[in-house]
């Protein structure tokens, strides 16, 4: 089996958890891309959800799979959020943002009564920190922001993507900050959002409800 199998078993396995009438989140990624695959075949199946996307690239997904999408301003909170991760720690914190995503993919994990992570298992790590955390930064003032990040001892690398610096969907810049070993997220986190400029971070701490992840067997384990 090839990572893209594994992915797509977590994430079908996530998608059993959706049931008629809910409010779906949906995540982005290519293994949330797998998740949205599926929900599109329920919903041609009968299934009847509303949801939203953490991304333009998911909802784009999404309207291609006919699944209805509501403004989020019509939602006050969704019963499943399913959404890919980088790093998943023993005590199912998370280094999110690979994929540039993660500011709305935190606001929809926030306000998800289970917020369901689904990843292969070579996402699980003992602690958290081998993947460069992803700081969304507000390009105005940038340099700045980045003297603030340079004096917690990493150096904060401006994403870029073909040759361009990468600019997420809400119009930020993301800072790729290597911190090496986080073994107290908590407060990384929060020290990183009190640096004005700073949006926030890929550490999604004490969100996650249950953590979906295939094994290179295809066996799927269920971490809550
Ligand atoms: C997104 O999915 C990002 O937050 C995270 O970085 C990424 C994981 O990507 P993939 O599922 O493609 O490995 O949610």
């Amino acid at each position: 089996m090839n990572a893209d199998d594994l992915k797509r078993i977590a994430a079908e396995r996530a998608v059993e958890w959706i049931e008629d009438g809910m409010t779906v989140g949906l995540g982005t990624g290519s293994t949330a891309y797998w998740a949205i695959r599926r929900i599109g075949e329920r919903v041609k199946e009968g299934l009847s959800i509303r949801a939203a996307a953490s991304s333009v690239r998911s909802e784009r997904l999404a309207e291609e799979l006919g699944i209805p999408l509501v403004p989020l301003e019509a939602i006050g909170r969704f019963d499943v959020t399913i959404d890919g991760a980088d790093e998943v720690d023993d005590r199912l914190n998370l280094i999110k943002g690979g994929g540039g995503a993660l500011l709305r993919e935190k606001v929809l994990a926030d306000a998800s009564d289970r917020f369901i992570v689904i990843v292969d298992g070579t996402k699980l790590v003992g602690t958290l920190g081998a993947f460069p955390l992803p700081v969304e930064i507000v390009p105005f003032g940038a340099n700045l922001t980045l003297n603030r990040l340079k004096e917690l001892g990493v150096d904060p690398i401006v994403r870029e993507s073909g040759g361009e610096r990468y600019v997420t969907d809400n119009g930020n810049w993301i800072a790729d900050c290597r911190f090496g070993t986080i073994d107290d997220p908590k407060s990384l986190t929060v020290r990183l959002n009190q640096i004005p400029g700073v949006v926030d971070n890929g550490l999604f701490v004490g969100m996650t409800w249950a953590v979906v992840a295939a094994g290179s067997d295809g066996g799927v384990k269920v971490l809550k």
